[in-house]
C-alpha cells in the first residue's frame, strides 16, 4: 500500500504543478461610454482612430489587451499607485500611450445633467466596487490628466452591479455644470481578486437644453428615468429596453455579445470553459495513468514474492 500512497502523492504533485490555481486571465473595461482601452488597446473597437494610432506610436512597445489595465494590491490607495499624468494608463508601461493629452480620443456625446448608462464589459466577472469620477469644469484636455482634475468625490459608487449580456450595468447622473470635453474616470476595485482596474472614457458634454416648462411633472415626462432597478441599489440600471432583453433594445446595443471579441477570445468565458474542460480531461488521464501504474507495480511486486 505504501507504493500506492506514494504514487497517489506523486499524482497530486504532478496535477498541482501542471494546473496551478486558474490565473485571472481577463477582466474588463467600459464600452459605454467607450474607454480609451476599449477603443485603442489590443482588441479595441476603434484602433484606426488617429488618437489610437498616436497612442500606439507613443507606447513604444506592444499595447496591452483592452480588458487588462489593472494593478494588484492597491486596496483603495489609487493616488499612491497611479501618479498624476498616468491616470489613463494606470502607470502601466504597456498602456502609456493612453495618457497622451489629446482632444481627438474616441468620444461619447452626452447632455449635461442627463442620466448616463454605463456598460462595463466584464470578460471575466469579478466581485467589487465601481467608483466613477468626472473631471471638474475647467478641465483642459490639452494638459495631462491629474487627480486634481477629478472631483474629490465620485459621481457614482456601486458595488456588484448586475452583469448582463457580458457587461456590468450602472447609471450615473451627470452634473449639470459640466460642459465641453471631459473625462469619465472609472475605477473598479475588485474584491474577489487583488486587482483594481482603471479607465478613461472621453465625453463631450452639451449644456442641457433650456426647458421653458422645466417644472415638476412636465420635466419628468420629457425625460423618463430608468424604471426602478431590480436590485433597488442606487446607480444600478434596469431601463425598460434592457429589462425587455437585448432583442427589444435594437440597434448596436443588441450586438453586445460581439463587443470586443477578437482580443478577448483568449479570456472569453466560453473559451475559459473549454480550457477548463481540457484541463479536467488531462488531469483525469494523469490520475488514471497513476492508478494503473501503481496497480501494475503492486502486481509486479506480488508476482516476485515467493
Ligand atoms: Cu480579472
Amino acid at each position: 500500500m505504501i507504493v500506492v500512497r506514494r504514487t497517489a502523492a506523486l499524482v497530486v504533485v504532478a496535477v498541482a504543478t501542471l494546473f496551478p490555481a486558474a490565473p485571472a486571465l481577463a477582466h474588463g473595461a467600459p464600452i459605454q461610454p467607450i474607454s480609451r482601452t476599449a477603443a485603442c488597446a489590443t482588441g479595441g473597437q476603434q484602433a484606426d482612430a488617429a488618437a489610437c494610432q498616436a497612442a500606439r506610436a507613443a507606447n513604444g512597445r506592444p499595447f496591452g489587451t483592452f480588458d487588462n489595465l489593472r494593478l494588484p494590491n492597491v486596496n483603495g490607495r489609487d493616488q499612491e499607485f497611479v501618479p498624476d499624468g498616468s491616470l489613463c494608463s494606470g502607470d502601466l508601461p504597456e498602456f502609456q500611450g493612453l495618457d497622451l493629452a489629446r482632444t481627438d480620443w474616441p468620444t461619447t456625446k452626452l447632455d449635461a445633467g442627463s442620466t448616463l448608462t454605463i456598460r462595463y464589459r466584464g470578460t471575466i466577472p469579478h466581485q467589487g466596487t465601481f467608483r466613477v469620477y468626472l473631471t471638474k469644469q475647467g478641465y483642459d484636455p490639452k494638459q495631462p490628466l491629474g487627480w486634481a482634475d477629478l472631483g474629490s468625490k465620485p459621481i457614482l459608487t456601486v458595488q456588484d452591479p448586475p452583469l448582463r449580456a457580458g457587461a456590468y450595468r450602472m447609471s450615473a447622473k451627470l452634473p449639470k455644470d459640466r460642459t465641453g470635453r471631459h473625462v469619465l474616470y472609472t475605477v473598479w476595485q475588485t474584491s474577489s481578486t487583488p486587482d483594481t482596474y482603471y479607465s478613461c472614457s472621453d465625453l463631450q458634454l452639451k449644456a442641457p437644453p433650456a426647458a421653458p416648462a422645466s417644472t415638476g411633472p412636465a420635466k419628468a415626462a420629457a425625460a423618463p428615468k430608468p424604471k426602478a432597478s431590480r436590485s433597488a441599489e442606487p446607480g444600478v440600471v434596469a431601463s425598460p429596453q434592457e429589462a425587455a432583453g437585448p432583442a427589444a433594445a435594437g440597434g448596436p446595443r443588441e450586438s453586445e455579445e460581439t463587443w470586443l471579441r477578437p482580443a478577448a477570445a483568449q479570456s472569453d468565458d466560453t473559451q475559459d470553459r473549454v480550457a477548463l474542460g481540457h484541463q479536467i480531461i488531462i488531469a483525469a488521464l494523469i490520475v488514471i495513468a497513476g492508478v494503473l501504474s501503481a496497480v501494475g507495480f503492486q502486481r509486479f511486486r506480488a508476482s516476485r514474492r515467493p
